[in-house]
């Protein structure tokens, strides 16, 4: 049986929400200047995914729902929409852009080709090894700062990074080393600095939404494909995947965006519940992935439908040497402000 994990967008409720702009209960931003006080209240955000419910972006939305219901006594409060509601990442970005939604995850590896220096996210063997100074590093100011001009100029506010964890290769065979890469086809985020990473090894990448990629593994349009171990176990990609392999190369960062003239136009109010339920789920974000990862992949272990492998250092090595020319690819495409970044990461944690 061909299963299609929600392939098929309930294309009238997009539809509604596109030509709609605001629901009943949400202000325009005219509207919002002219209702003041209590009777502006309650106003709804509308908070979109690129995951299901269930997920690491589904439970930290979930927790930005209470926190800001919480601090506003009740004034805002949040619809959130899990991936399959609206569309692809891809979509859901544009829908944040347009102003149709409030509130959006947007992952690097398809945003890339829209704000290039989240293309550093889909670099190889840079961010640091150890998983919490990579945490610290997504939290610290000055770092997220070199990011928000670019956001800005693809008509996003840039809220905060959250990590979702190691990024692991699902596949019929081991991926231990470069050979067994030569001509596979892997199924990447669809910016072209996520296929870089992997044409460098010598793969062959294709890049689809995510709602296809389960249904293209079994049809076998595609031999594999990379994500991290809550989202291969959640999609059900251990179904028709018979080996995950675990090189850390790279880990998996989303980031939180809002519409920028939205969060331009929030009251001095909002934007400090905003920035602060932002900066108080930060710690929760972090536990919430290392939970759910080590969970499903002890869930996946123990139903023993995939086989688990992990590179050795050496093992690494030779695909960390590979990976360094993709650097210069994301340089061609940032320019000054790139190196910047790269310099920033490969500084961190400062002295
Ligand atoms: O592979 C993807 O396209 C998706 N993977 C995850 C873990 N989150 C969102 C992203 O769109």
């Amino acid at each position: 049986m061909i299963k299609i994990h929600h392939g098929l967008w309930p294309a009238l409720a997009m539809l509604a929400l596109l030509l709609s702009g605001c629901s009943e209960d949400t202000p325009s931003s005219d509207q919002s200047k002219a209702q003041t006080g209590a009777d502006k209240y309650p106003t709804t955000w509308r908070f979109a995914l690129e995951e299901i419910e269930g997920s690491v972006q589904h439970l930290y939305a979930e927790a930005f729902r209470e926190h800001i219901e919480k601090v506003s006594e009740g004034r805002i409060v949040v619809d959130v929409f899990p991936y399959g509601s609206l569309g692809t990442s891809t979509q859901l970005t544009e829908l944040a852009r347009n102003g149709s939604i409030n509130l959006a995850f947007a992952s690097p590896g398809h945003l890339a080709d829209n704000v290039p220096e989240a293309g550093l996210f889909n670099l190889h063997f840079l961010l640091p090894d150890n998983p919490e100074e990579t945490r610290d590093l997504l939290q610290d100011p000055a770092f997220i700062s070199h990011f928000q001009q670019p956001y800005r100029e693809a008509g996003l506010q840039l809220l905060g990074f959250v990590s979702e964890g190691w990024m692991t290769w699902t596949a019929n065979q081991p991926l231990r080393s470069l050979d067994q890469f030569q001509g596979l086809r892997i199924r990447t985020m669809t910016s072209t600095m996520a296929a870089e990473s992997y044409r460098a090894y010598g793969a062959e990448p294709v890049q689809t939404p995510f709602s296809q990629v389960y249904s293209d593994l079994q049809l076998r349009k595609i031999d594999g494909q990379t994500n991290p171990v809550f989202a291969v176990e959640e999609m059900d990609f251990n179904e028709v995947q018979s080996t995950l392999t675990m090189g850390r190369a790279s880990q998996f960062v989303a980031s939180v965006v809002a519409n920028d003239d939205w969060y331009d136009e929030l009251p001095e109010q909002e934007r400090t519940w905003l920035n602060q339920t932002i900066r108080d789920l930060a710690e929760h974000a972090w536990k919430s992935q290392e939970r759910l990862n080590q969970q499903r992949l002890e869930r996946m272990v123990e139903k023993a439908d995939i086989q688990v492998i992990r590179l050795n250092d050496e093992e690494r090595e030779r695909f960390r040497q590979a990976s360094l020319p993709v650097r210069e690819r994301f340089l061609e495409m940032t320019g000054a402000q790139g190196q910047v970044l790269l310099d920033y990461v490969e500084n961190w944690p400062q002295p």
